[in-house]
């Protein structure tokens, strides 16, 4: 099935004033819908229109010759997690099921918040910053270049924040630190986080 552009779960208003609406105007409307439309383009001249998009997300990432396919098909999983890995007035207390299992992993929530800005903070250029449900059920922060991401590593995504210059400079500017707190304290749509973490380790096929 050919990718499509899923419409944001909220008013493009809705998350001001910590993402504006043109923001997600451009993000949305401009930048994954190219995302989508490359993929469908290259996919299709690789002849995988059959394929999941998971599927595409793994086979063109170990494939050179796909690179192209790869950076399409890889912002278009990561852009439709992002939408909803977001909410107006996110942020706040996390689900129980979830804090117990950050605790078991940083120690403490305000430990894993500073892992996670920092390592998006430290994306040298375009890239994600990740808090991924490793198979053995541990928790751990991950950053990726451009369109890489957990699922092309085998692992599983549960967050993930894009530190593409598109996803802050017209709120933020060059204050990607600042774009990263406002994400994790006010953005961050947790109960979606938890319903990941509940389905466990994604079951990949080899
Ligand atoms: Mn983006």
């Amino acid at each position: 099935m050919p990718f499509q552009l899923p419409e944001l779960p909220y008013a493009y208003d809705a998350l001001g004033p910590y993402m504006s609406a043109e923001t997600l105007e451009y993000h949305h409307d401009k930048h994954h819908n190219a995302y989508v439309v490359k993929g469908n383009e290259l996919a299709a001249a690789a002849g995988l229109e059959g394929k999941t998009l998971e599927e595409i997300v793994i086979s063109s990432f170990k494939n050179p010759a796909q690179a192209g396919l790869f950076n399409n098909a890889g912002q278009h999983w990561n852009h439709q997690h992002f939408w909803n890995w977001m909410k107006p007035n996110g942020g706040g207390a996390l689900p129980g099921n979830l804090e117990s299992a950050i605790k078991d992993s940083f120690g403490d929530v305000a430990t894993f918040r500073g892992k996670f800005i920092e390592a998006g903070v430290t994306q040298f250029g375009s890239g994600w910053a990740w808090l991924v449900l490793e198979n053995d059920g541990k928790l751990s922060i991950m950053k990726t270049p451009n369109a890489e991401n957990p699922l092309a590593h085998g692992k599983t995504a549960l967050l993930g924040c894009d530190v593409w210059e598109h996803s802050y400079y017209i709120d933020y500017r060059n204050a990607r630190p600042k774009y990263l707190e406002a994400f994790v304290d006010s953005l961050v749509n947790w109960e979606y986080v938890a319903e990941l973490y509940e389905k466990g380790p994604m079951k990949l096929a080899a």
